[in-house]
């Protein structure tokens, strides 16, 4: 007897708009013998996830790929890499190495020279790809690969990638490709969630991936450090009622004194954007140097990637980020205050 909660296994296709552009990227990366294969500073799930995913089916096609990313690639998505997959740390002589030997340099997650940090000049740009979900900005690192904001998460690009040719994507790929759809839809809650999103992850569930392993492993147990900053910040929170913004501010010897890692600060603004009322919700975060991140979270109306580029930074409508070399004390107020006009309609999209 069949069981009746599974459903037949088969690959979702692949939109007609993307096949082109990653039908080349594909061929690219075939036809190399070494590939780097990088993502944004700070590795979020799928960056971290595209890439395992790349890497492992780069292995199955007989072609090398070393990881290579700006900065360390988390502890916390370590799990996610298939055990022959390679991971070299900028600055170290393997990663040296590595760049050397490569034919491509794959960039995943981000179009933006500045976001790869020093790994947007190593290799000539004619020996650059990229495959992107965020609207680009005004330089982009590579000409061949593709940007496409309609989709989930770079993992969903990176399924399509894999099974361009309509087979699935090898075994080891599906699990990266399952935590980058998860991490970036916010556990398939936020707007970006699609039928599509969702059809992709109903074909990895049949093919064998436990949703609760990955829940367990992604969220289900937090280190104390988390929950301790958690209570000094929350304490932070300021609210105004006529704008809808709602702000926190995490200052440096916080992080010192609790040993916060950048995993520990990344879903603190949920707490300010979940709260009602909250159209933008802000965090200001200093850095070690005295200057500070700022990361923002749009409820609906008001366009957050405008408001970061408006202080040199960017990312999504509903998400975005940017830094200031100034301290929160003086950087908060002017972001506010930018805010405060956008969602009076100034700057509204
Ligand atoms: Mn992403």
């Amino acid at each position: 007897m069949s069981d009746p909660r599974a459903l037949p296994v088969g690959t979702v296709p692949v939109p007609e708009h993307r096949a082109a552009d990653l039908r080349e990227v594909r061929e690219r990366l075939l036809g190399a013998k070494r590939v780097v294969l990088t993502t944004h500073l700070n590795a979020d799930g799928d960056g971290a996830g595209s890439e395992a995913a790349v890497a492992a089916w780069l292995a199955e096609q007989g072609v090398a790929s070393v990881i290579v990313n700006p900065t360390r690639f988390p502890l916390q998505f370590r799990f996610l890499l298939d055990p022959s997959t390679r991971v070299a740390d900028w600055g170290g002589m393997e990663a040296v190495q590595a760049i050397d030997n490569a034919d491509l340099l794959l960039v995943l997650d981000t179009s933006e020279p500045e976001r790869i940090g020093p790994l947007a000049s190593v290799l000539p740009r004619e020996r650059m790809l990229v495959v992107d979900h965020h609207p680009p900005g005004s330089k982009t690192v590579a000409d061949v690969g593709l940007l496409d904001p309609t989709a989930a998460a770079v993992g969903e690009l990176v399924y399509d990638l894999l099974s361009l040719d309509g087979d699935p994507p090898p075994q080891a790929s599906l699990l990266g490709i399952y935590v980058a759809l998860v991490t970036d839809t916010g556990s398939f809650r936020y707007s970006n969630t699609t039928a599509r999103t969702h059809a992709i992850a109903s074909d990895l569930l049949a093919r064998g991936i436990d949703p609760e392993a990955v829940y367990q492993r992604l969220f289900a147990t937090v280190p104390r450090r988390r929950i301790e900053l958690l209570r000094e910040v929350l304490g932070t929170l300021q609210t105004e009622r006529e704008s809808g913004l709602a702000w926190m501010v995490v200052s440096h010897a916080l992080i010192s004194r609790v040993g916060a890692s950048g995993e520990d600060l990344d879903n603190l603004i949920e707490h300010a954007r979940s709260l009602e009322g909250t159209e933008v919700a802000l965090l200001f975060r200093e850095t070690p140097e005295g200057h500070t991140k700022i990361s923002f979270r749009s409820n609906g109306a008001a366009d957050v990637n405008r408001l970061a580029r408006e202080f040199g930074g960017g990312g999504h409508v509903k998400a975005a980020g940017a830094l200031i070399p100034a301290r929160p004390a003086e950087a908060a107020p002017r972001v506010l205050a930018v805010a405060r006009a956008i969602i009076a309609g100034g700057l509204r999209r």
